[in-house]
């Protein structure tokens, strides 16, 4: 178990934690009181301006508050608010997912300004596709696509932040330079890490290249599988395919790091420090210090030194569990030293040097500072079996 293995590692150097300016600004709205001794028309239009400036910002949600008072001043004022008012507030509720209302408020619009209003068409299109994601059968949160298949979680489609602030404790030179990533459709991801029990399965089942990796003495069933490299993992990921028919991969780098963060800028998934990551991960921990001589251990105690089940700790907010801690989790990346030319779009970085490929997440074997969700290493596709090295799968969700 001992030994570590991988390739390139940057040293970066350890500064202080401090919340960046950036996410600061992003708690900021733009919103300011409207009085309410103004005439009730007034108030009105200035909600409307605050509306528009939201829209223009895209924060959809807040712009639905801003046109829910305009309609609370209207009944309460008798107002007449013009037709195009209710186009306009079932493209927000379009946009925002409120799929029902939008329905509603378009439905509106069409009663108010009759085949002769100016948005006609485009609120006949509205109300035509808004109809049509309410009937669609909503994709389930969680599914299995075999008995022996990995369970899956649906994660939203998206856009934040990838890579860490020069400001976080830790980090190395190669998180960054930070840039937005935008991922346009849902997509699904394995809840938990490709379990022993999931690939001793595909072995069964003629797949995976026959290949029954060693566990190292921890155990199979549900703990993580590990001593597996980047060509063995594929393998799985083919016999998923077959086994299936559905588009079944690796996670890209920038979908590993959307899901670890779902929707939190802090440098883990708990919080910025490491307080905490003994009920949320499994890493080098006051268990493992007596294994792990010399190791970098948290101050607090986990339970386990090796692996521990999968989902032994807390999920985050998608309902994804260790995907900081446990093993590190081979995506489809080739190794680059920096995000300098990465894709913005989700996609693998399929350029680079593509004998090694990036792990994600740290591991037990690690101190703190490889759990991050901006942490990454990198290691020879056919070469390194790691005994702290697994996976997660992820799937394609095609209509
Ligand atoms: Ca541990
Ligand atoms: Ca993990």
């Amino acid at each position: 178990m001992r030994g570590r293995r991988l390739a390139t590692r940057t040293k970066g150097s350890t500064r202080p934690s401090l919340i960046t300016v950036a996410a600061l600004c992003s708690l900021a709205l733009v919103t300011w009181p409207v009085a309410a001794d103004l005439d009730p028309a007034i108030q009105a239009d200035l909600h409307l301006v605050q509306a528009e400036d939201f829209i223009k910002q895209k924060n959809y949600a807040a712009a639905q508050e801003a046109m829910k008072k305009i309609l609370a001043l209207q009944e309460k004022h008798d107002l007449n608010i013009p037709a195009e008012f209710h186009f306009k507030y079932a493209q927000v509720l379009d946009l925002a997912g409120h799929y029902e209302e939008a329905v509603a408020a378009v439905t509106e619009y069409l009663k108010i300004a009759g085949r002769g209003g100016s948005h006609y068409r485009e609120a006949l299109s509205l109300l035509h596709t808004a109809t049509q994601r309410l009937q669609a059968p909503a994709v389930a949160e969680q599914f299995r696509d075999c008995a022996a298949c990995p369970e899956m979680v649906v994660v939203p489609a998206g856009s934040y932040v990838m890579g860490s602030p020069s400001s976080e404790e830790g980090r190395y030179d190669h998180e960054g330079p930070q840039h937005r990533v935008t991922i346009s459709e849902s997509f699904a991801v394995g809840a938990y890490e490709v379990t022993f029990e999931e690939w001793d399965a595909c072995v069964s089942a003629g797949g995976c290249g026959g290949y029954g990796p060693d566990d190292g003495g921890s155990g199979r069933g549900r703990r993580p599988v590990i001593n597996v490299n980047w060509d063995d993992v594929q393998r799985f990921v083919a016999w998923l395919r077959i086994e299936t028919g559905e588009p079944y991969r690796l996670l890209s780098e920038a979908e590993w790091e959307y899901v670890a963060r779902a929707g939190t800028t802090t440098a883990r998934y708990w919080g910025e420090t490491e307080s905490g990551q003994c009920r949320h991960a499994n890493g080098a921990d006051q268990t493992a210090k007596k294994a792990l001589d010399g190791r970098t251990v948290a101050s607090c105690d986990d339970g386990h030194a090796p692996m521990a089940p999968t989902g032994t700790y807390v999920a985050n907010n998608y309902g994804l569990y260790d995907l900081l801690g446990n093993v590190w989790e081979w995506v489809e990346d080739c190794a680059n030293d920096s995000y300098r030319g990465a894709p913005v779009d989700g996609s693998a970085w399929e350029s680079g040097k593509c004998s090694s490929r990036v792990i994600r997440g740290g591991s037990w074997f690690d101190e703190p500072r490889s759990l991050r969700s901006a942490s990454r290493e990198w290691g020879d596709t056919t070469g390194y079996r790691g005994a702290d090295v697994g996976f997660r799968v992820a799937r394609t969700l095609t209509p």
